[in-house]
């Protein structure tokens, strides 16, 4: 399954109490006051985890709870800490703060943390209170409550290109093909039902991160096929990919085809709409193809450098593209890191 949004409430562990003891020992009269503090509650962190590919280890949690710190005890003992929880969330996860609205964390990288819940503090012991006017202080204190939060965790992907097309037009084939992942790809309308995410791997080992999110018909602002409910993961890409069946199976039209995805990203957010994008013309190999290439390229209204002609099943066209790819997005090299 694959989770991108869950509500949570995260609850840091409570302080252990301070106690009051006093020392009793043979020949010790009056042995003055050893209680001991307690513990400090545990608290709650978030930690991006690439490893981590959605949000489904919350899906079925309402509360999370951290352990509680231990009371203190005679002979000056301090209570054990509670132990912090670190909880791991994807790259790409949102927090925000359900009471107020507010965005409380943004993960964009990986190994980033945010401590979120703070556990409570550990109450005194009597020994704390101890001075010269009152050398046998009857009092400790209570450890404070753990910080509770409600909170939403939402996952949008940050993929450097995501793929946008009809269902059907072959974007898990063309994710397959540049990326080697083994994605489920079939003949019939929504075979992806969930992102998939994976690296196009250059020779010079720098790479790009591409995003199959499932097809998207005319009709999804008002919630057909599976709305916009995919739109988010793509929000955050610097690049758009339309991928357009240019075969004109069933009597479609290609160029309506690429205007009811252009209008659809329009109804969603017409910021998406500013970022560049290049538009790949799918199954070139087929029959028929031809001749609806030619009108596309005549109807085009963009730069005609950012058209792609390929068959992604023949792996005809894919090098260019992939070139293409890499200017507009500006691939990440790994670095070597210093030792
Ligand atoms: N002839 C031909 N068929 C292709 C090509 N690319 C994909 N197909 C076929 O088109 C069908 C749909 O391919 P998918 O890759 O599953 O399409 P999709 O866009 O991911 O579809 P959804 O996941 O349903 O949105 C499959 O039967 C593919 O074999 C191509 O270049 N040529
Ligand atoms: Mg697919």
């Amino acid at each position: 399954m694959f989770t991108d949004s869950v509500k949570i409430t995260l609850r840091a562990g409570k302080g252990g109490n301070g106690v009051v003891a006093w020392r009793r020992e043979k020949y010790i009269p009056k042995g003055g006051p050893v209680g001991g503090n307690g513990g400090n509650g545990g608290s709650i962190l978030l930690k991006t985890d690439s490893h981590v590919p959605s949000l489904e280890g919350f899906r079925n949690r309402r509360l999370i709870n951290a352990d509680n710190g231990m009371p203190g005890g005679g002979n000056l003992q301090k209570g054990r800490n509670g132990t912090d929880l670190v909880l791991t969330v994807p790259c790409g996860t949102l927090v925000k703060d359900l009471k107020t609205g507010e965005t409380l964390f943004d993960f964009t990288d990986e190994n980033q943390e945010y401590l979120i819940c703070k556990g409570g503090k550990g109450g005194k012991g009597n020994h704390c209170f101890k001075s010269p006017t009152n050398q046998a202080p009857n009092i400790c204190t209570p450890g404070t409550e753990g910080e509770v939060k409600e909170v939403e965790l939402e996952l949008k992907l940050i993929a450097d290109v995501g793929l946008i097309g009809m269902p059907n037009a072959g974007k898990s084939t063309l994710m397959s093909r540049i990326t080697f992942l083994p994605v489920k790809i079939g003949a019939y309308p929504f075979t992806t039902l969930f992102p998939n995410l994976s690296y196009v791997q250059y020779p010079d080992r720098s790479r790009i991160l591409v995003a199959d999110i499932p097809g998207i018909i005319e009709g999804a602002h008002l919630n057909k096929g599976l709305g916009f409910a995919f739109l988010r993961h793509i929000e955050r890409s610097s690049v758009l990919i339309f991928v357009v069946d240019v075969s004109g199976f069933e009597g479609r039209d290609p160029f309506d085809d690429f205007n009811v995805l252009m209008n659809e990203l329009k109804a969603y957010s017409e910021e998406i709409l500013t970022k560049p994008f290049l538009v790949v013309l799918n199954k070139i190999d087929q029959e028929g193809a031809e001749e609806h290439l030619k009108t596309f390229l005549e109807r085009y209204p963009f730069a005609k450098e950012t058209l792609f002609p390929i068959s992604a099943m023949e792996s005809v066209g894919i090098k260019p593209l992939l070139e293409a790819m890499r200017k507009v997005v500006q691939p990440k090299t790994p670095q070597l890191q210093p030792a």
